[in-house]
């Protein structure tokens, strides 16, 4: 049903459609409707739409219905293998629509949407999400987004409603980028704080209490974040913890120690080898983040 209203945000029966009712596009969903939206939904299966009709959802009988009642159509489901099956029964009803995808996924892939939606004369829309479901709607939830500028500089406000927006460019890749590297820097320093938890485990102290220290001194490790991405940007590294002369003997105390205890060393060892050959091509008196210089780019 299309009504006469011409502000774009209205013209359909729907402000928004949500694709895909699992824990995320469901907080969503719920999300929009608290916020007053009016909301179509679907899902592959049907029952998870019933909780949110209850609430004032409109539900559609099958994607390419739900895209065509909204002009605002955000995509939320388990991966990349979904979004192409459902898109490819949605096709041409994408037309007009401004499409989000939130799916997680590759630039790669978000790209390739991007094309897809173009093609059928849709806008689109990159994002990721990077929080839990329960905490949608908050500031707690990060959205990076990426693609159209006019597709999100006419709908930020109503993407705004789902957590904290920004926006990082025209290329539809660049929000996957983004979620791929905050989330592999997450894991790259959570193996670590596990790793080192064993190490406190292990000689007696206890982890928990350890972890509230840690927490703090995590904190502070923000302007020294900022300066290795100056140096990493311009090649000018300072010593930035230390001299790597100085650190790479205190690496050798840090390997022997967790060695005297058991606690496994794999990671400390890469760093001690990147140290040591750095130092070796003569670059001993700069600092940690020189090792970049090391590092391969496949
Ligand atoms: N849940 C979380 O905490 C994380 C937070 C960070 C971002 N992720 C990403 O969000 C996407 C959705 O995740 P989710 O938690 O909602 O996932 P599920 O609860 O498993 O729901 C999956 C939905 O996808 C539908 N689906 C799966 N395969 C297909 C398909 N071949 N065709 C159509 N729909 C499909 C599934 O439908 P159904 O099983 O209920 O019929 C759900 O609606 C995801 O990219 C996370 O990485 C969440």
């Amino acid at each position: 049903m299309l009504t006469t209203t011409t502000d774009g945000l209205t013209d359909r029966a729907s402000q928004v459609t949500v694709l895909g009712l699992g824990d995320m596009g469901s907080a969503i969903a719920r999300t929009f409707i608290s916020r007053g939206y009016r909301t179509t939904v679907w899902n592959r299966t049907a029952s998870k739409a019933l909780p949110l009709v209850d609430s004032g959802a409109t539900a559609a009988p099958t994607a390419a219905e739900a895209v065509a009642a909204s002009r605002l159509v955000v995509v939320c489901l388990l991966d990349s293998t979904a979004v192409d099956e459902v898109l490819g029964a949605v096709d041409a009803a994408a037309a007009g629509t401004v499409l989000v995808n939130l799916t997680s996924g590759s630039p790669q892939q978000a790209r390739a949407n991007e094309r897809w939606a173009n093609e059928r004369g849709a806008a689109y829309l990159d994002g990721k999400i990077m929080g839990d479901p329960p905490y949608v709607g908050t500031p707690n939830v990060m959205f990076p987004f990426s693609g159209s500028r006019s597709a999100f500089e006419a709908h930020g406000p109503m993407l705004r409603e789902l957590g904290t927006v920004v926006y990082h460019g025209e290329d539809a890749g660049s929000a996957a980028v983004e979620f791929m590297a905050q989330v592999a820097m997450g894991y790259e320093i959570l193996i670590g704080f596990l790793h080192t938890l064993r190490l406190v485990q292990a000689e007696g102290a206890d982890v928990a209490d350890f972890a509230e220290r840690a927490a703090s001194s995590v904190a502070s490790l923000s302007p020294l974040l900022t300066s290795i991405g100056n140096a990493v940007r311009t090649g000018d590294y300072p010593p930035d913890l230390g001299a790597l002369n100085v650190q790479a003997a205190l690496m050798d105390d840090l390997i022997s120690h967790r060695e005297s205890i058991g606690v496994d060393v794999v990671r400390m060892r890469e760093v001690k080898d990147l140290m040591d050959r750095r130092i070796a091509d003569g670059f001993g008196a700069q600092g940690f983040s020189s090792l970049f210089e090391l590092l391969a780019k496949s």
